[in-house]
């Protein structure tokens, strides 16, 4: 059975989410952030992390995308033009939409104090902003960002633009807002959504 590392109020939920998409058991251990028993596992004290036999995987995407590859399913295939273009969507979400919620949330609470600059939030603001509209682009009218198949990056993006709603972020409504609340409707988001909450 898989082990997951990470409290489930940080991007261990995404994780969360993809095992309940794939109906896979899952041991959770909600170890913080920074948690000095993560040193052995991962330098960086980062979470989080996917215990799979005797390995280790961090990183939630490279989690999510070995999970999908290893059960088939939320993903195309390796070597394939789909799986480019799914990867190109995984990598939207993480440069162009997460980095500046990320960004803009070290500014607010997670960088010490003196480190804080208050303003660099309204440039992530701009970005963000910038990334909807781009992804409203490439949405169009699609159920998800490859179609009719829900894969990765849905999740990915579902979780991330969530996230930014935390400070107020949200696209405008249309496609993406349709969009967003289409993918986190999923029954496999309600039920990693509830095990999180148990836990509060
Ligand atoms: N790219 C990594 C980022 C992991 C990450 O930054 N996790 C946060 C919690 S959501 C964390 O552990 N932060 C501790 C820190 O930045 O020191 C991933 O997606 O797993």
């Amino acid at each position: 059975m898989y082990k997951l590392i990470g409290s489930p109020k940080t991007r261990a939920f995404r994780v969360m989410w993809m095992l309940h998409e794939l109906g896979e058991a899952f041991e959770l251990d909600p170890t913080p952030p920074r948690d000095p028993k993560l040193a052995a596992i991962n330098p960086s004290l980062k979470v989080p992390v996917l215990q799979d036999g005797s390995d280790y995987v961090i990183d939630s995407v490279a989690i999510c995308q070995y999970l999908a590859d290893k059960h088939g399913r939320l993903t195309f295939k390796a070597g394939t033009i789909d799986r480019a273009h799914q990867d190109s969507f995984t990598q939207f979400a993480v440069d162009d939409v997460e980095s500046c919620i990320w960004v803009a949330a070290k500014h607010t609470f997670a960088l010490p104090e003196e480190y804080r600059v208050p303003d660099v939030k309204r440039a992530c603001q701009f970005d963000f902003d910038r990334a909807m509209k781009s992804l409203s682009a490439r949405l169009g009218d699609k159920q998800f960002v490859m179609g009719d198949t829900f894969t990765v990056p849905d999740l990915l993006l579902g979780h991330t633009i969530g996230w930014a709603a935390s400070m107020k972020w949200t696209p405008p409504d249309g496609n993406v807002a349709d969009y967003v609340a289409r993918v986190r409707a999923r029954p496999a988001f309600a039920a990693a959504t509830a095990q999180r909450d148990a836990l509060k």
